[in-house]
């Protein structure tokens, strides 16, 4: 689109400038056309000021995640090769568990500004205002059922690798689908299968990141224990290379939980901050104590209860009690 390519190139600029006649010229339209997609640009949110005898320049960017800037030097194998990017959906769950039903390619992605209906596990609910991140992938391993819980930390450990490593802050993973800094939640996963008796026909990965909204957009219950990336970094964060980021480390953890699903284990462990902590684990409509000891090769939480019996569970809420 000419307004991207204007975009494009007032942001690649090194002066910050690009004259009207120089934008013209190098999208072969005329300078009423370029100064009517300035408009535009401006229309959505864009500061851009206009000097004469220099040109035109972004004085400010909107945050708005846009499909050009995300998909830019985005150098994936396979998670990202198609985003689609909307407004507002019900859930990028449903949406991609739509979309893979009707044949939707592995990797498809579908990110969102917000939700309307944004689902967290067992009917609860994802709140999604304007600022965060909200985007689910279609995969299609050829595994059995059993093993799809594992993809669920496996999209965990790739969204806690790209906040470390974009952002450097420590996140950290609470079994089985938490994203956790400072000891509170950043963000979540919901892992929705489609399966034949026994093998997975496909799964949609859901991430949901905290980033820049203001947590006075919880309810006062849930704000004391939430957190969002841009109150843990001390500033307002860019999404498009954080959402690049993520696709990134999601398609570096698929490919190695395709060869090997031993090695994602081995990076949740590390990354992980239930294990060794006196837990209680709710769901079901009861509560385990014990002390969280592993994790087993699929998925399962190993709790140690007080009568020294292993106990491996498979789902529910861990409230971490206390350390070793
Ligand atoms: C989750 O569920 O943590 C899974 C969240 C998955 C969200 C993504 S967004 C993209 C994709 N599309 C969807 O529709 N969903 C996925 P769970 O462990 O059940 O936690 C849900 C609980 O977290 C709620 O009951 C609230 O207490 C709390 N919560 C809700 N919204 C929150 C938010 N934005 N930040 C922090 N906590 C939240």
């Amino acid at each position: 689109m000419q307004k991207d390519d204007i975009l494009r190139l007032l942001m690649e600029s090194k002066t910050g400038f690009v004259s009207g006649e120089e934008l013209a010229a190098k999208l072969g339209i005329s300078r009423t056309m370029v100064w009517k997609h300035i408009k535009a640009l401006r229309g959505s949110g864009f500061g851009i000021e206009a000097v004469p005898s220099q040109g035109y320049r972004i004085t400010m960017v909107p945050d708005v995640l846009r499909k050009s800037e995300v998909e830019q030097g985005l150098r994936t194998k396979l998670i990202g090769k198609e985003i689609h990017f909307y407004p507002e959906v019900a859930s990028t769950n449903t949406l991609a568990m739509e979309m893979a039903s009707r044949g939707a390619a592995e990797g498809t992605v579908v990110i969102a500004e917000t939700q309307t209906g944004g689902k967290g596990r067992l009917g609860r609910k994802w709140l999604s205002p304007r600022g965060n991140l909200y985007l689910s992938v279609v995969l299609r391993p050829n595994i059995p059922t059993h093993k799809a819980p594992l993809l669920t930390l496996m999209g965990a450990v790739a969204a806690a690798s790209a906040i470390r490593k974009h952002l450097e802050l420590p996140a950290g993973i609470k079994w089985p689908n938490d994203i956790f800094l400072s000891g509170k939640k950043a963000g979540g996963l919901l892992t929705e299968m489609s399966a034949e008796p026994d093998r997975v026909k496909h799964i949609v990965l859901g991430i949901g990141v905290d980033v820049n909204m203001d947590l006075k957009e919880l309810p006062a219950e849930i704000r004391p224990i939430s957190t969002t990336l841009s109150a843990e970094a001390g500033e307002k964060i860019d999404r498009s290379p954080l959402v690049r980021r993520i696709l990134t480390e999601l398609d570096r953890w698929y490919q190695v939980f395709l060869k090997n699903e031993a090695d994602v284990l081995r990076e949740w462990e590390r990354l992980n901050i239930t294990l060794g902590n006196r837990v209680a684990v709710s769901g079901g409509g009861r509560t385990l104590e014990g002390l969280a000891q592993g994790i087993d090769s699929e998925g399962r939480l190993i709790l140690e209860l007080d009568d020294d019996s292993l106990r491996q569970v498979a789902a529910g809420d861990v409230t971490l009690l206390k350390g070793r």
